[in-house]
């Protein structure tokens, strides 16, 4: 009564009151994940976090060529000065028990990076381009009832379950200092919403993808004895808060809520884009606060990033007024014949002055911004 009080009264003490008393849906979650998840909801106050997908591991040169495996580099800190706060990795290949991930970044150079960002105090992401288990082709391979079949107890089954069992023993080998385990962000399943991968809108049901989901964070929590995960739900754009409910399944089995956003296709003008954000941003408010959750921009991007003021005339122009956790920018792919797939600038791109006037801004959190909050209480 007397925090419901209080809320009324000021809206800061409720949301930090409500920090203090959330729990990750893992009630054995390890000291280390607890205290990300607490500060996930106290850096919410603070401002969003920037994030990177594949940051540390490769990106471009002025002239567009690539760098690979350099130590110590990322465009994004090529450009500030600064590493991001919040780091993506991709876990595809994981599966079949492969050295490299579908992007050719080999899991011993990813669990070293995921090592000395857990060292520096930044925040980790892994997304999961899982292989077809019915097929063995790729996840936009959506051929073969994959997700019933894997729902079916029977052989496909037995392989899901193999496939969880190599991710699992990957995150295993994810240690600090002292022998304990790395937290993460799960991001299974992502894009949940969208009909390109085999776990996709009308490549199975609501009910089926929901089950799938259960049975997923249940074996990970429950049989493999991982606790140093927090979920997260994802969706494509949505038009409505139904819409990003459709294949939510529940509030027992997430912690963080997301969409992707791509400046392209129907938010492919700027004004489209900023629009777009701001309305589901607006309905991702509400849905997370009232669940208690944390909300998330779990990948965006304006691949090229043709427009030299994109960032402060429109990607903080669509996030303005909101309270998310993190934006992930997608990965800084390359050019191969003509064609460039990158969307963080490097040194020399047109929109890098504009990305350090974003950064010198203080309108967005970087790995320094974040530092001092020991993310994992271990000081
Ligand atoms: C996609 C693209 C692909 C990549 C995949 C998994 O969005 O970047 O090139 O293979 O993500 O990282």
């Amino acid at each position: 009564m007397f925090l419901f009080r209080k809320c009324l009264i000021t809206l800061s003490f409720c949301s930090i009151s409500f920090a203090l008393f959330a729990q990750s849906i893992d009630r054995k979650a390890t000291p280390e994940t607890k205290s990300l998840y607490h500060s996930l909801h106290l850096l919410l106050n603070k401002g969003i976090m920037l994030g990177h997908q594949d940051d540390m591991a490769y990106g471009l040169n002025p002239d567009s060529s690539s760098w690979k495996y350099v130590p110590g580099r990322s465009d994004i800190k090529s450009v500030t000065g600064d590493y991001p706060a919040v780091f993506g990795w991709e876990m595809g290949g994981i599966e079949t028990g492969a050295k490299n991930n579908l992007d050719g970044v080999s899991f011993d150079s990813i669990r070293s990076y995921i090592e000395q960002i857990y060292n520096m105090e930044g925040i980790i992401t892994i997304s999961w381009h899982q292989r077809n288990p019915v097929t063995g082709g790729s996840a936009w391979d959506s051929t073969g009832d994959v997700v019933k079949e894997i729902l079916h107890k029977g052989h496909y089954h037995k392989i899901y379950e193999e496939h969880l069992d190599k991710l699992a023993a990957f995150i295993k080998t994810l240690k600090g200092k002292n022998g304990e385990s790395i937290p993460l962000i799960f991001r299974p399943f992502h894009e949940i919403n969208g009909n390109w991968f085999w776990w996709g809108k009308g490549k199975c049901t609501d009910n089926e993808v929901k089950e799938l989901w259960h049975f997923t964070v249940h074996y990970l929590r429950d049989k493999k004895h991982l606790h140093n995960l927090l979920y997260a739900y994802c969706t494509d754009r949505f038009w409505s808060d139904s819409a990003y409910l459709e294949r939510y399944p529940g509030n027992k089995w997430v912690d963080i809520l997301g969409w992707d956003i791509y400046q392209a296709y129907n938010t492919g003008t700027n004004q489209q884009f900023i629009h777009g954000v701001d309305t589901m941003l607006t309905m991702l408010d509400n849905i997370s606060s009232i669940r208690n959750k944390i909300p998330a921009l779990t990948e965006f991007g304006y691949n090229g990033l043709p427009e030299k003021n994109w960032w402060t005339d429109v990607f903080l122009k669509a996030l303005q007024g909101h309270r998310i956790s993190y934006a992930l920018a997608w990965r800084n792919a390359g050019c191969e014949n003509g064609k460039c797939q990158f969307y963080v600038p490097f040194k020399g791109q047109v929109s890098a002055p504009d990305f350090e006037k974003l950064y010198l801004s203080g309108k967005m959190l970087f790995l320094k911004n974040i530092k001092p909050y020991d993310i994992y209480g271990r000081k």
